[in-house]
């Protein structure tokens, strides 16, 4: 099977990821664990030690030369964001630990300001753990409630449902634009559109979305988007909350500390302005740094043939899994990015990923941090796949060819 179905010069790329070319246990490494976190390129890795060796520093605060350095990579590296998902504005984008704290902000800041008893906020039965425990935790302190959105067979959300869902209690809509467990593809143009209709806010969890097409937060017009920067070849700890101007200027902040503040007294605190009231303490330098050579780096490469790449890698794995016996496809939305998730009759999901791990095949295997809907498909885990532009059909013939080895060794 050639390497690329496409025009796309797969092997051109994948020579930036030096991770990617190993062995392991004996077999060249087939990385498909993309949806927990990407690898990263050379850029990033050489962004991260150039920062280290040349410019490490504090930001905002010291009176040197590497100081500044340090703060003007570091700004301008909220810049690069900025432009990246088409903010209005670098004050807009907030730098989080990841996804999960993006949203645990909204729902303590937001949420605590806003949210009342009889309040509802309405997640989709195909949430991320981290899209539904903080609208758990802040609902309790408000007596607002958490409403599920249903989802069908396919793993698509029922949007009859979720229009009668919709009216005046629905203060927060919380929905992901791809579904880590299952790949589905929602159309949150559309869910905006709607909950804006009856006042409710929406925040978006592009955890997903973001490595695989170029998102438009103003276009989409959402009211918040949280992301991580691993998931985006960037480096682990570093996350991005975006958010509409007016409703981040209205929130109080999240966290106290340094950075936060304009003036500290013991008659009273103000706080400082947009986007540091909410980054309390030193930030994670190195990464946002890391993070701006990643969106630097996807942005030097053709994203409409790396998306094409990867939609065809989806569709070759797809067809390869309804060849199997006793294989069933976890997730059959007609729009989905770059997740094979699949269980086989027979063989616990984490069986399988140890004994493809043997043959140095990596995916992730369980629950995804989807128990809600794992329960509605009545299993206890997936065996998931998941793809990124540097994966290769070689890499799903691997996966396929393993597969088999595994239902001959345990059927
Ligand atoms: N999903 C996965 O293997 P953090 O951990 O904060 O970077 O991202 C949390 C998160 C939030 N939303 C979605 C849709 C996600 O997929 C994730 C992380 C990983 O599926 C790790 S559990």
């Amino acid at each position: 099977m050639p390497a690329s179905h496409t025009n796309f010069d797969v092997a051109k790329v994948r020579a930036d990821f030096p991770i990617l070319n190993q062995l392991v246990n004996g077999h060249p490494l087939v990385y498909l664990d993309n949806a927990a976190t990407t690898q990263k390129p050379q850029a990033v890795i050489d962004a991260l030690v150039h920062y280290y060796t040349c410019d490490n520093s504090n930001v905002h605060r010291g009176a040197h030369t590497l100081s500044d350095r340090a703060t003007a990579k570091f700004e301008a590296a909220r810049k690069t964001v900025a432009a990246f998902i088409n903010a209005e504005s670098a004050s807009q984008i907030i730098w989080t630990r990841g996804s999960s704290e993006s949203i645990n902000l909204v729902a303590a800041s937001w949420g605590g300001a806003n949210l009342k008893s009889g309040d509802r906020i309405l997640v989709s039965a195909l949430e991320h753990h981290s899209n539904i425990v903080p609208w758990q935790m802040i609902a309790e302190k408000t007596c607002a409630s958490v409403v599920p959105i249903p989802v069908d067979e396919s793993g698509t959300i029922n949007m009859v449902a979720f229009s009668a869902l919709l009216d005046s209690r629905v203060k927060m809509v919380a929905v992901n634009q791809v579904s880590n467990a299952l790949g589905t593809i929602n159309p949150v143009e559309e869910i905006i559109r709607l909950a804006h209709s009856v006042g409710a806010k929406v925040l978006v969890d592009g955890a997903q979305a973001i490595a695989h097409w170029p998102v438009d937060v103003q276009a989409i017009n959402c009211d918040f988007y949280a992301f991580s920067g691993h998931k985006l070849f960037g480096p682990t700890g570093i996350g991005v909350l975006y958010g509409k101007r007016e409703l981040l200027e209205q929130m109080p902040p999240y966290q106290g500390g340094g950075e936060m503040i304009e003036t500290v007294s013991f008659d009273g605190t103000t706080y400082n302005q947009l986007p540091y009231k909410f980054e309390a303490g030193t930030p994670d330098i190195a990464g946002a740094i890391g993070l701006a050579a990643a969106i630097d780096y996807l942005n030097s490469l053709d994203r409409v043939a790396l998306a094409a790449h990867e939609d065809a890698l989806l569709a070759y794995a797809t067809k390869k899994a309804l060849a199997v016996p006793g294989l069933k496809i976890i997730g059959t939305a007609q729009s989905k990015a770059a997740v094979l998730g699949f269980v086989l009759e027979g063989i616990h999901p984490s069986d399988i990923g140890m004994l493809l791990d043997q043959q140095g095949i990596a995916v992730r295997t369980g629950h995804h941090c989807a128990q809600p809907l794992m329960e509605q498909y009545g299993i206890p885990g997936t065996v998931r796949a998941s793809f990124s532009f540097y994966n290769t059909f070689d890499d799903i013939d691997r996966l396929f060819a393993a597969l088999e080895k595994v239902r001959q060794l345990l059927l």
